[in-house]
């Protein structure tokens, strides 16, 4: 049977121990480390497919859940699945709606068999089970389709976590059965999710359980969840050697510039956030000298760029002082303005990092980048 994903090591870094690779889809090949911009509603919020183009947005990814919610997985597929909906001919990854259901909806409640709740927009009562999940991400034909796993909360104590976690390795085999009885097993790849929050004991279970069941690659769930910063790494650090080394490797709901490095450095190939979307809309840019928040009355008068180093379009045709008063009248043109630097940014220091791990420097590239974006000041 062919394999959908496949993973292709190019290189490691000798200084950190970071991977350069490819992967290769369905829909074409993305390089990595990568970021992934988030079309949560079968769209980047202002950006057009030409948009992500231009600024080499090479995979893109979208939400089981919302477009379930609407316009509803049979209207998806009519339209013959979701890169034709949209019109975004490249590689996307869907994740399974886990996640959402437990940050969105209220009133759930879990179950061996899966999760009732209700819709977050007309208080309808649903339920989503591994089954489900898989068959709404196969009418949407995703590249990449995501297991349907539990993130709990932080902190979650130990006996919770080894419960979820023993669930989430069952929902995981469910979720392999349903994808290979689907017929969709050679033009969708379907990934594991490794939970068990901060505790390694769990971490090892649930690697060596979804590990043993072969997906094509495999994601670290359950971080950026509100725990400190070291946590993260030191869970990163015990979790990443138990991934296999041929597949690719991806870390969920992580999108701050230091987070993506960190991550990287310990052996993270992919990466998703909202985070650069989702502070362009409220006048937040990132910059290499860090957050600029243009709304602020002292960009009134100010006529440079965003960012001084920065060559994306935006960049080379606005000014501080126009976006700003877009943003402050919500014009929609400002969010586009500042949506479009922000991922431009992000996909720019992801390649960055590419070209340091090609170059045995990326801890040289680290130390500078935080010396320069402030992060050694916090
Ligand atoms: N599981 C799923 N999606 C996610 C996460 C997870 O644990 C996270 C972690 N914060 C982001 N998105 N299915
Ligand atoms: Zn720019």
């Amino acid at each position: 049977m062919t394999v959908p994903i496949t993973y292709e090591h190019i290189k490691t870094c000798k200084q950190t121990g970071a991977r350069l690779g490819r992967v290769h889809t369905p829909h074409g090949t993305f390089e990595t480390p990568m970021f992934m911009p988030v079309g949560t509603m079968a769209t980047v919020k202002t950006m057009s497919p030409e948009d992500l183009k231009a600024m080499d947005a090479q995979i893109i990814l979208s939400n089981t859940y919302h477009l379930w919610l609407r316009p509803g997985q049979d209207i998806v597929e009519e339209a013959g699945g979701l890169h034709t909906f949209m019109n975004w001919d490249k590689p996307i990854l869907t994740d399974s709606g886990g996640f959402q259901v437990f940050s969105l909806s209220d009133l759930r409640k879990i179950e061996e068999e899966g999760v009732h709740f209700r819709n977050h927009l007309s208080g309808e009562k649903l339920f989503l089970s591994p089954e489900k999940a898989m068959q709404i991400q196969h009418s949407l034909g995703s590249d990449i389709m995501m297991a349907f796993d539990e993130c709990p909360p932080y902190p979650a104590d130990y006996s919770y976590m080894r419960q979820s976690v023993e669930r989430t390795s069952r929902w995981a085999e469910r979720c392999l059965t349903e994808h290979h009885q689907s017929g969709k097993s050679s033009i969708q790849g379907l990934f594991g999710i490794i939970q068990g929050g901060e505790y390694e004991e769990l971490r090892k279970q649930s690697a060596k359980d979804l590990t043993s069941l072969d997906f094509p690659g495999y994601a670290v769930g359950g971080l950026s969840v509100g725990e400190p910063k070291d946590v993260m790494n030191r869970v990163l650090e015990f979790t990443t050697p138990l991934m296999p080394a041929d597949k690719p490797r991806y870390l969920m709901g992580v999108g701050s510039p230091d987070s993506l490095i960190d991550g990287v450095i310990r052996g993270i190939d992919m990466f998703d956030c909202v985070l650069p979307t989702r502070i362009a809309r409220n006048g937040t840019c990132m910059t290499s000298e860090g957050r600029l928040v243009v709304r602020n009355a002292k960009f009134a008068r100010d006529f440079r760029p965003l960012d001084e180093n920065c060559d994306c379009h935006v960049c080379r045709t606005y000014s501080r002082a126009y976006i700003r008063h877009l943003i402050k009248c919500e014009e929609t043109f400002g969010f586009r303005l500042t949506t479009y630097h922000n991922l431009y940014f992000l996909l720019q220091l992801m390649k960055k990092v590419r070209q340091a791990i090609m170059e045995d420097r990326l801890q040289d590239f680290r130390d500078e980048f935080f010396e320069s974006y402030g992060f050694n000041k916090e």
